[in-house]
């Protein structure tokens, strides 16, 4: 048996140490932990020491304390936003009831597999990006990439903890199977589409982070709302977490976008192969990427009519995104929303009942989201003459999920056939060719301060560390 002692080893806001009984069960979990850590998680990093933000508490001193630690020794803690005892469920069927501090036994199912849902993610993402570390374009990008992994860890720490304190036996099996299922596996994959494809460069890993990240955000905040109080605790101080992630994307790829700009106005060419020549990434090849990325992770919403959709919502289990700033009933019985679905090879618009479509209505407040950071992306090329711009795929271009999954659309939204989706494929997401290309730049660059030639150096460093602060100690 380990002889961990929880309140030092594992920082915490939940009184771990007063719990024998989920303490024997985070004692039994947590070698295991370690072994899939060991295993799958970061190749190499072993022995390095990390600039990282460790969460020792909730307040603004505390979640983000700096220093050079091995990632295996980081301090995985669990950690809920303050509590408040007077809170009342807001929305559903329960709204104006109190908020459960315990899983009611009607709910008891769905939220256990909201709980794992979420808790998939977490390692997946961690497997996904597990040979990055060998081909970093530089030592800050390094770190910033192991603060994302020890964070993801740390996110699924978080939902163990609910799983292991509030779900008995079920919940210690469905904390085992975390651990078990792997990102791709044929056998056993992650549960969600996204997380079993690959993450093969720091290109698809700054898209990644920019969009996957950021339905991560989405999901969080519906389930900040959630009338399980303790989930809506957890899951708000996860989202103090997730901004970071997403500022490794959008600056990533404008980083990468800066760099491909410059190229271009150096040589004066908007020509794939001369900026591929020259070392950068051509912006058809940015453009791809974002498709596939795009793409992808607007599945994650689910099904554009869910009866698990209105479930969850009207048992007071997952909310809507900013639940509390909408002005309508939070009941939503009776009222509709327009969703695409397929008529005759065409898309066409119709109403469908609104707690029905609120994987729509996350999905739609996504994209709205995702959009202004593309156009941030696009300003990057405005300043410096370059006439292309960076687009958002239409949202029924390459689904696999829900109704516009049985039609192929072009990224501008047109109904096209086999034939020509099979003969532009290429020309809309990466090819092998293009995978192949952005291999081909990924080498190791980690002197401190030193930056890979297809991305630019970013405008500050860490904590205000300078850029070329010594972020990794190669142990
Ligand atoms: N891939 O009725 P539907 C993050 C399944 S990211 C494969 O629409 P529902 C992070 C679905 O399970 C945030 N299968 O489902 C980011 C269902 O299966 P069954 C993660 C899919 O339940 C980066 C069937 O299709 N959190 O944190 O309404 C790094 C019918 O679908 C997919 C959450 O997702 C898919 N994409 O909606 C690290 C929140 N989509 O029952 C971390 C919790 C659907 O027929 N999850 N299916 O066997 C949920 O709220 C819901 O489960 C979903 C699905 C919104 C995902």
């Amino acid at each position: 048996m380990s002889t961990i002692n929880y309140s030092e080893k594992i920082p915490n806001n939940v009184n771990l140490g007063e719990d024998r009984t989920l303490q024997r069960a985070l004692e039994g979990w947590q070698p295991n932990f370690i072994n899939w850590w060991d295993d799958v998680g970061p190749e190499g990093s072993t022995n390095h020491d990390v600039y990282l933000r460790t969460a020792v508490s909730v307040d603004p001193q505390g979640w983000a304390q700096f220093g050079h630690v091995k990632m295996r020794d980081y301090r995985w803690g669990i950690f809920l936003n303050p509590g408040d005892a007077n809170r009342e469920i807001h929305f559903g069927d329960h709204k104006g009831e109190k908020a459960w501090q315990d899983v009611p036994g009607e709910h008891r199912a769905n939220l256990r597999r909201i709980i794992v849902t979420q808790g998939d993610t977490e390692p997946a993402s961690v497997e996904q990006q597990r040979h990055l570390g060998l081909t970093a374009p530089s030592m800050y990008d390094l770190r910033n990439l192991f603060q994302i992994n020890v964070e993801e860890g740390r996110h699924l720490w978080a939902m163990v903890y609910l799983l292991q304190k509030h779900f008995g036996r079920d919940g210690r099996e469905e904390a085992d199977a975390l651990l078990q299922r792997t990102s791709g596996d044929d056998n056993n994959p992650r549960i969600l589409g996204a997380f079993n494809e690959k993450t093969p460069d720091w290109l698809a890993f700054f898209m990644f982070t920019y969009f996957t990240d950021r339905d991560g955000k989405f999901q969080l905040a519906a389930l900040a709302e959630s009338a399980f109080d303790p989930l809506a605790r957890t899951t708000k101080f996860m989202l103090t977490e997730e901004a970071h992630h997403m500022f490794v994307g959008e600056s990533g790829v404008s980083r990468v976008i800066a760099r491909t700009a410059q190229v271009m106005n150096e040589l004066k060419t908007d020509d794939a192969q001369k900026v591929r020549a020259a070392g950068a990434i051509d912006l058809g090849t940015i453009q791809r990427y974002l498709n596939f990325h795009y793409s992808v992770t607007i599945d994650l919403f689910g099904a554009d009519q869910s009866s698990n959709a209105a479930i969850f919502y009207s048992s007071g289990l997952k909310g809507r995104y900013e639940e509390g700033k909408r002005e309508d009933d939070h009941v939503l019985k009776g009222q509709t929303y327009k969703v695409l679905e397929v008529k005759e090879g065409q898309l066409v618009e119709k109403d469908v009942p609104m707690l029905n479509a609120l994987n729509e209505v996350l999905r739609d407040d996504f994209i709205k989201d995702s959009v202004a950071g593309v156009n941030r992306w696009n300003k990057v090329l405005e300043k410096a003459g370059i006439p292309t711009r960076l687009i958002v795929p239409h949202k029924a271009f390459n689904r696999q999920i829900g109704a516009l999954a049985g039609i192929k659309m072009s990224p501008d939204g047109r109904v096209v056939n086999e034939i020509e989706w099979a003969a532009k494929r290429d020309e809309w997401l990466p090819s092998s060719e293009d995978f192949a290309f952005v291999a081909s730049l990924m080498g190791r660059v980690v002197e401190p301060g030193k930056f890979a030639g297809w991305i630019s150096p970013p405008v500050m460093g860490i904590n205000r560390q300078p850029v070329d602060f010594e972020y990794v100690r190669f142990g």
